[in-house]
């Protein structure tokens, strides 16, 4: 798509027009650059610069970086927000708001030092605006409709420009009908590398957005209103197993940057290392001042970023530490059925439901196994098959695989690890010693726990506690 000076000035309004008179920079912004855009959920490569500074890209999460023109000593970009298909996972796509094809919109990177033009042109069926969280910059580039700047009408064009004044990790997103906006998918990162090209360099560096989403199943659209009970939380607007592994090369130093625009803090963990928080949204954290840690609490509106020496091979878990965070659409008021037998009620309710299947007698990690008919466009609770079984994971969960001898920039999917002879958990079959445990009327207790009646008022029975004093 390319716009003519003329176009463009009357796309842009009144704002551009007295702009463009008023500041020098302004008057090469004759054009617009093409909006280029993504159809496809895929990690595309990271996008090595072809001119300026020398910097070591970042991998976004299925996702990609926004190519940008040089005009002048200006970096010009060109967002547009839009209505988007996005695949959460295979087999269930969502109808969200983003920019230039998907949701999240691509990532920003440019260098410290740099002044950029960022074009933001409004497809939505509704009034918009961007601010660039964590950047400093004058008053009237900060995006906040209303306050700093008019919001930008549907179909028109905005310009927003400033100078790059430190390095970090940063993002974008709407401050205009915000809660709906963000609800929908409305996100982006935007990094911001460091002039000295040796300054806190990795070999990898990943960036992702934490986003929840409300989508009843069986729905496209997520519940914009839900404050807190959302049902598919995100990394970049996919869930497990939809999410990218994090490949890495063995001696590989690594950086992991995300941010949190959720409605509830995500403790963010990783196994197998110990790591540094290494920079915010307000800054590089020196060196000599970062503690270890192997989960990272990231509150809402904050960004984190952690690096580590990737000195140890295998398949690495890496995700939020909330239980449920860690699986697709559940609904949350289910009853506990632990030691019910629901074998004499399901026959009867087969009668009526073939399909029916009793759950939660063991537990619930038959969840993850099974093969239930779901309602269309709807993801399994507790999914994804590892090389020893069902992993019963959904939503904010990845794998960080770490191989020996792969090449730099190769972030093809290796498989899974192969575990050194005599490295993997495996079964006793000796002699296991008889020691007391719990009797074994606690498990007939807990087999007929449907018929324990709890008199109103009355204590309940505290089953541990009786065991305990036996
Ligand atoms: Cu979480």
């Amino acid at each position: 798509m390319t716009f003519s000076r003329r176009n463009f000035l009357g796309a842009s309004g009144t704002m551009a027009l007295i702009g463009a008179s008023v500041v020098s920079g302004r008057t090469q912004a004759a054009s617009i650059p093409e909006a280029a855009t993504m159809k496809e959920a895929v990690m595309q490569p990271p996008l090595v610069p072809a001119t300026g500074p020398d910097y070591n890209p970042v991998v976004t999460l299925n996702g990609w970086t926004l190519p940008w023109r040089m005009n002048g000593d200006w970096k010009e970009f060109h967002l547009v927000a839009e209505p988007v298909v996005r695949e959460l996972a295979p087999g269930m796509v969502s109808h969200l708001w983003g920019y230039n094809g998907q949701s999240p919109g691509p990532t920003i990177e440019a260098v410290e030092g740099d002044k950029v033009r960022i074009f933001v042109t409004n497809k939505l069926p509704e009034h918009t605006t961007i601010h660039w969280h964590g950047q400093l910059l004058p008053s009237g580039m900060d995006g906040v409709g209303g306050l700093t700047q008019p919001h930008i009408p549907v179909g028109k064009t905005f310009v927003y420009e400033f100078l790059l004044q430190k390095s970090g990790t940063f993002m974008y997103h709407p401050h205009s009908d915000e809660m709906l906006q963000m609800a929908m998918g409305m996100m982006g990162f935007f990094v911001v590398h460091p002039k000295d090209p040796a300054f806190r360099r990795v070999d990898r560096d990943f960036v992702f957005l934490m986003a929840a989403y409300d989508i009843e199943p069986g729905a496209y659209v997520p519940r914009v209103a839900e404050m807190t009970n959302f049902n598919m939380w995100t990394w970049n607007s996919r869930v497990f197993p939809g999410i990218d592994p994090l490949v890495v090369a063995k001696g590989d130093k690594v950086r992991i940057r995300f941010g949190n625009l959720t409605m509830t803090n995500h403790p963010i963990h990783m196994h197998g290392y110990d790591f540094k928080v290494s920079c915010t949204d307000g800054g590089w954290v020196p060196e000599n001042a970062a503690w270890p840690e192997v989960t990272i609490d990231c509150a809402v509106g904050q960004m984190r970023a952690f690096d580590f020496v990737a000195d140890n091979p295998g398949d690495w878990a890496f995700h939020c530490h909330k239980s449920h965070h860690t699986m697709n659409a559940m609904g949350h008021d289910i009853k506990t059925f632990i030691g019910v037998d629901k074998k004499e009620a399901a026959k009867k309710i087969r009668q009526l439901v073939p399909d029916y299947m009793p759950m939660g007698t063991a537990g619930m990690a038959d969840m993850g196994a099974m093969e239930m008919p779901l309602p269309e466009n709807t993801l399994p609770m507790m999914t994804g098959w590892g090389q020893f079984g069902s992993i019963e994971m959904g939503g904010m969960f990845s794998v960080v695989k770490v191989r020996e001898g792969l090449a730099a920039g190769d972030y093809k999917d290796p498989g899974w690890f192969q575990h050194p002879e005599g490295t993997v958990s495996f079964e006793w079959t000796g002699e296991v010693q008889k020691a007391e445990r719990a009797p074994a009327d606690l498990l007939e207790t807990s087999q007929n726990a449907n018929l324990v009646v709890v008199k109103p008022g009355s204590k309940p029975r505290n089953v541990n506690h009786q065991w305990r004093n036996k």
